[in-house]
């Protein structure tokens, strides 16, 4: 098969990156393959949907840059009910630079991602420099969060005319095999393995996340395009990613326990759980 059929609890057991691990840990102990991007505007709102969705997620998606207004508080309360919820960070930053300007944007810098998203994306437009720049940071020696932080290819896009698709997606492929100490999968549509050939290894396994899913919508105005959880997962993705499908429903805590409950069943069906 092209997609992993392996509960996450075995992934959790036997995949070489503890980040990777915790994340099917989670994923496992909360029963929910199910990430909230929550694309809001202000510190308050942030939390409030962190704390009200937290029990019903496994990771929660920062653009930490949308924020009007960022500061220590909002970092800390992150981290704070991370910690109360049992849930991951992802930042899906999109880093797109040389190493040597990625390395001051994730580290320090204004946004301080180092500090709280265990998860950061990065493009590989400009090869694998961006991923060396970004690895060399994660394994520093006095790096406070070495073993605990690591990252995702951007290898495919939801917008319409996306041109991140066939040989563009092979060479992620290639650059996340040479990466394993820092990279952990994808940001795609699908799992990637029918790019791989017959020589796709067993040993790898890639986690993927799903951007453009929602259950009710097939588009929005600017280009978005959408599947549902349950094509997302039956696909090979991992986790879906959810923004607007749940933070923009009447009753977000209802919605959310929706989307939990068709990708979590959905993923039973791939994993012949059920
Ligand atoms: N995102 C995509 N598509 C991509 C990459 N990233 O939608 O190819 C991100 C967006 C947004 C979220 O930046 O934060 O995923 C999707 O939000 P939505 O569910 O409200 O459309």
């Amino acid at each position: 098969s092209s997609k992993s059929t392996l509960p996450y609890a075995t992934r959790a057991k036997n995949h070489l990156h503890p980040v990777a691990r915790r994340l099917f840990d989670v994923a496992e102990a909360k029963k929910s393959n199910v990430i909230i991007s929550a694309d809001m505007g202000t510190t308050e709102e942030l939390l409030k949907l962190a704390d009200q969705l937290g029990p019903y997620i496994a990771v929660f998606k920062t653009h930490i840059d949308l924020l009007s207004d960022l500061s220590d508080s909002t970092i800390s309360g992150l981290k704070d009910l991370a910690a109360k919820h049992n849930f991951m960070i992802f930042e899906d930053r999109k880093f797109i630079d040389i190493g040597h300007t990625v390395q001051q944007q994730y580290h320090d810098g204004a946004l301080r991602i180092s500090e709280f998203a265990h998860v950061v994306n990065a493009s590989v437009l400009a090869g694998d420099g961006i991923i060396e720049a970004l690895e060399q940071t994660m394994a520093a020696p006095n790096f406070l969060y070495k073993d605990e932080r690591a990252m995702l290819i951007l290898s495919e896009m939801t917008t319409a005319g996306s041109l991140a698709t066939g040989d563009y997606t092979r060479f992620c492929i290639e650059i996340a095999k040479k990466h394993k100490k820092s990279v952990i999968g994808f940001v795609a549509t699908q799992a990637l393995t029918h790019f791989r050939g017959s020589e796709g290894g067993e040993d790898e396994d890639f986690v993927i996340f799903t951007t453009g899913v929602n259950a009710t919508t097939k588009v929005d105005s600017l280009g978005q395009q959408y599947q549902t959880p349950s094509s997302a997962i039956s696909r090979g993705s991992d986790f879906i990613i959810v923004g607007r499908g749940i933070y923009a429903a009447p009753n977000p805590v209802a919605a959310v326990k929706h989307y939990q409950k068709e990708s979590w069943d959905a993923y039973l069906a791939r994993t012949n759980q059920n």
